[in-house]
């Protein structure tokens, strides 16, 4: 069986911002932003995009476009040692853990936009009634069971008709939708009484307060930027396996943070002003996985027009949700596909089923949720990321640079070299660094022998690849 590529350029840049674009974007983003300062943490959160996150793109695309496999059998076939194969099913874990929870948030979203749906044609505003009571029911037991069900149903469908008739037409309806929907709600959130102080909290650029933060953002603002870039998981390793050759990666891999980037700053200039128009202080508002959910849906019910715009809201997340789980979901079956021969259909039965029981233990239990969606999440990406670029910088080398080079241009060839520096050494030894602060380090003592640490290494690689 041959297997399949992407039928279009645009088909590949499209479905892996739809991997990207995501709860990430729209859900998270705003949420950790919030907590840690608006602006400040937006101005660190874009440098790691820029610094960390495209090269560390570029790497994933790598190891996957060399090697025409997903993570578990490219780190195997590349390396030819059975120890980074073993690691590879870190991955197929990682992708598992990611699903289950993030597919409890998509049921909550399908429900609410059901419901905006169903207020809209008139039959009954359950939620408008009462924000903070209706989340509560749509966060537990058997409600949330189903519409995590249902929600990981619609995942496995698109899965199961394959790369190019289910992940690529899908992302080539939805995103566009998405990006439409989404400019459209932010003008309209910017004729709300909120909006003025929604951008001076979220926009407004002062470089004291991101001296003053830098280190104590850094952590949330990495496991963000991986986060959102679909990072450290695999999924983008198994999307460009689906890449041609002549394709250049950097150019593809650089147009895909930018616009999913661009989509994270529109969703806050949607989500923000929504707030402060009703009062509601972002920071404020609680940790709680929930608090955006019960914030937003408070500003529907009291707004003009909002059970339409809660409906265009709700669908907008709801195909964002979609298009960043089937990336995730894809990693395990192409695995089974790649590795085992098993046949797609029932790749996706056998994960799908997995999956559907682990979801169920997260929406039933709020604990389990809680900590697989903030601590787990961010540690597995930035340890599975931090894997992906030792392999690349170490195990690859010289055949990276190959890799990265096919296809690309002069600009990027140009840069190639310093980018294998940067995955080699530097950002493995920031990713470490930033792990070892989620554990409770103090950052301003690790700074300088981290960045030693680096240097080292660099010097290392040089002298292997001149
Ligand atoms: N990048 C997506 C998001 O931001 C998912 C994260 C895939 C793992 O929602």
């Amino acid at each position: 069986m041959t297997r399949e590529t992407w039928a279009t350029r645009i088909g590949f840049i499209l479905a892996a911002v739809g991997s990207a674009v995501g709860l990430g974007n729209i859900w998270r983003f705003p949420w950790v932003a919030a907590e840690n300062g608006g602006s400040a943490f937006l101005a660190v959160y874009l440098g790691i995009v820029l610094l960390v996150g495209v090269p560390g793109l570029l790497g994933e695309f790598v190891i996957g476009r060399r090697a025409n496999r997903s993570p578990a059998g490219a780190l195997r076939s590349l390396s030819g040692s059975n120890v980074w194969g073993a690691w590879g099913l870190f991955y197929v874990v990682t992708a598992i853990a990611l699903i289950s929870f993030y597919s409890v948030v998509g049921g909550w979203i399908l429900r609410y936009f059901v419901e905006s749906s169903l207020a809209l044609a008139g039959t009954g505003p359950t939620y408008f009634a009462n924000p903070g009571q209706y989340f509560g029911g749509v966060s537990a037991g058997l409600d949330a069971v189903g519409f995590h069900v249902l929600f990981l149903a619609l995942t496995a469908i698109i899965v199961l008709a394959g790369v190019r008739r289910g992940i690529e037409l899908g992302t080539k309806v939805m995103m566009p939708a998405v990006l439409v929907l989404l400019v459209g709600l932010a003008v309209w959130a910017g004729t709300q009484s909120g909006a003025a102080d929604a951008y001076a909290f979220y926009l407004r650029f002062d470089a004291a307060t991101v001296r003053e933060n830098f280190f104590g953002v850094l952590g949330p603002a990495a496991g963000q930027a991986l986060f959102t870039l679909s990072l450290g998981a695999g999924t983008m390793v198994t999307y460009a396996s689906y890449v041609d050759e002549d394709r250049s990666l950097a150019f593809d891999g650089t147009t895909i943070a930018l616009l999913n980037t661009a989509v994270g700053v529109l969703a806050g200039l949607v989500v923000f002003p929504l707030l402060f128009s009703l009062g509601i202080s972002p920071g404020e508002t609680g940790t709680g996985a929930g608090a955006l959910f019960v914030g937003l849906a408070g500003a529907f019910s009291q707004l003009p027009g909002g059970v339409l715009i809660a409906t265009a809201f709700f669908a907008v997340v709801t195909l964002a949700a979609l298009s960043s789980s089937i990336s995730m979901l894809e990693i395990p079956v192409a695995f089974l596909v790649d590795e085992y021969g098993v046949e797609r259909r029932t790749a996706v039965a056998g994960v799908g089923s997995v999956v559907a029981v682990t979801g169920s233990v997260c929406a039933l239990d709020p604990a389990i949720f809680g900590f697989v969606a903030g601590t787990l999440v961010d540690i597995l990406l930035t340890a599975g990321l931090t894997g992906f670029l030792v392999f690349v910088g170490w195990v690859m080398g010289r055949d990276a640079l190959d890799e990265f080079r096919s296809g690309a241009g002069g600009v990027a060839t140009a840069l190639s070299t310093p980018w294998l520096f940067a995955v080699g050494a530097l950002l493995p030894v920031f990713l470490v660094f930033t792990l070892l602060t989620t554990f409770g380090m103090d950052a301003r003592l690790g700074f300088w022998p981290t960045v030693a640490t680096a240097a080292a290494l660099a010097v290392v690689i040089f002298a292997g690849v001149r």
